[in-house]
């Protein structure tokens, strides 16, 4: 790919030529494309943001395909930063390596960030390698002694991998399957990586939670593809592996979690039949469903920008948490900029200094809400609003409120 971005014309999974539309959000900049100030004169690259569905295998998908070198290069993700991860990461590793890998056992992952879940891991004396084609996050994860390559996971570095390292028990990649382009390419360096009975274990936004819940924030130029199982499964099934069980997590506000292996290694689990069948039931392949999505995303944006002006209109402090990347697609689609929200508020230290793509809100640390303590706080990161909420106790109890943008703007009282 040379150009910045390219238009889709072939579904990634089955080729199909013929789309529906779903959503259509507008042209915004890159959601983690944070602006230094003093650049802040110059023109920002901002891309068409619509949603799209494969006519014949049911993927959603991005209309558009930025090139991966401008969006992963360099990043400011660290998912160090997102407290409540570390648990889930840690319960992660403890269930793979207590089903797949022993000591020893080679465990590689795919999109590896920090290396928060390459640690855990690693504390169970697996051996593990990280592939993370941001240099920057990369070098965070080898300075703290968890070897990682900053690559993109094809099929050349998994020949490498084997050369160097082994066959491995087991894949693993979260929040990353949507972030590729050539998915295919992934299913063959899988299986030149996986050992025989290796498994592959992934995890990606689950496509149901984000049409029931409204969650049209997470849609932005990162996520290619908004999976549901059916289109995975054929995915799987194309490269030559078999999916055989799953599991539903409420993480990044609702999830799947996948495994799969070689054909006939692994048993198919119950749970597996049950979610296909919720899910043929949920009605993913129904226009009417997804039209009725794009309806009520308009809704949402509206009542955002009719709470934030009535705010306004009422001389009160408002701020934001978190300087998340799908808070980007909520500030630029409801054009939200810094007359609505004084600042954004962030763990992540990367961050602070830099001024939100497109609507140009500064972020500041997190305990700024506590310095300042604005009369009213959106929450960017609303997929953490139960570990947030009581943090905050203190900001609450002395007045200050958060508003939940999802799946519609509304005041969360104490
Ligand atoms: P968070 C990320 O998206 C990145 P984002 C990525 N594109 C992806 O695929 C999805 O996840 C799934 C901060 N924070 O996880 C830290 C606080 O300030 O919602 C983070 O900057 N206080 C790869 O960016 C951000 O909020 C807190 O208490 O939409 C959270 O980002 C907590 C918990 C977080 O994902
Ligand atoms: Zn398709």
């Amino acid at each position: 790919m040379t150009a910045l971005y390219e238009p889709v014309t072939h579904c990634r999974i089955c080729g199909g030529e013929s789309f529906l539309p779903v959503v259509d959000l507008g042209t915004t900049p890159l959601a983690n494309a944070l602006v230094d100030p003093e650049r802040v004169g110059e023109p920002e690259l901002a891309f068409p943001l619509a949603a799209i569905r494969c006519v014949s295998c049911g993927l959603v998908q991005l209309s558009v395909v930025v090139h991966p070198e401008i969006m992963f290069r360099h990043y400011l993700y660290s998912s160090s930063a997102s407290q409540p991860l570390l648990a889930h990461f840690d319960a992660y590793a403890e269930e793979v390596t207590a089903r797949y890998a022993s000591p020893g056992s080679l465990v590689v992952e795919v999109g590896s960030n920090d290396g928060v879940l390459l640690a855990p891991f690693a504390r169970r004396q697996v051996r593990v390698l990280g592939i993370e084609p941001s240099t920057n996050i990369a070098a965070i994860a080898n300075r703290a002694g968890l070897e990682t390559w900053s690559e993109f996971f094809e099929p050349h570095v998994a020949r490498r991998a084997v050369r160097e390292r082994g066959e491995a028990a087991a894949v693993v990649a979260n929040n990353v399957l949507a972030h590729i382009h050539d998915l295919g390419g992934v299913l063959e360096a899988l299986d030149v990586l996986l050992a025989p009975a290796g498994v592959f274990v992934a995890e990606v936004p689950y496509l149901a939670d984000l049409l029931a819940q409204t969650e049209f924030d997470t849609i932005y130029h990162e996520h290619l593809s908004y999976f549901a199982l059916r289109p995975l499964k054929r995915l799987l099934e194309q490269g030559g592996l078999e999916l055989f069980d799953v599991r539903h997590l409420p993480v990044h506000g609702g999830s799947i979690r996948i495994f799969a292996g070689r054909p006939g290694r692994h048993q198919p689990t119950p749970e597996l039949a049950v979610a296909l069948a919720a899910e043929d039931a949920a009605g993913l392949d129904r226009g009417d469903v997804y039209a009725e999505f794009a309806e009520r995303v308009v809704a949402s944006r509206d009542a955002l920008v009719t709470l934030l002006s009535e705010l306004r209109a009422a001389g009160k402090s408002v701020a934001a948490l978190g300087a998340t990347a799908k808070g980007n697609t909520l500030l630029n689609y409801c054009g939200v900029r810094s007359d609505l929200i004084a600042f954004v508020a962030d763990t992540t230290a990367l961050k602070h200094g830099r001024l939100t793509p497109g609507m140009h809100i500064p972020i500041r640390p997190e305990r700024a809400i506590l310095d300042e303590r604005p009369d009213y706080t959106l929450l960017l990161a609303w997929n953490y609003a139960a570990t947030i909420i009581p943090r905050f106790a203190a900001y609450i109890g002395a007045g200050g409120r958060f508003i939940h943008p999802m799946p519609i703007a509304r005041i969360v009282g104490p």
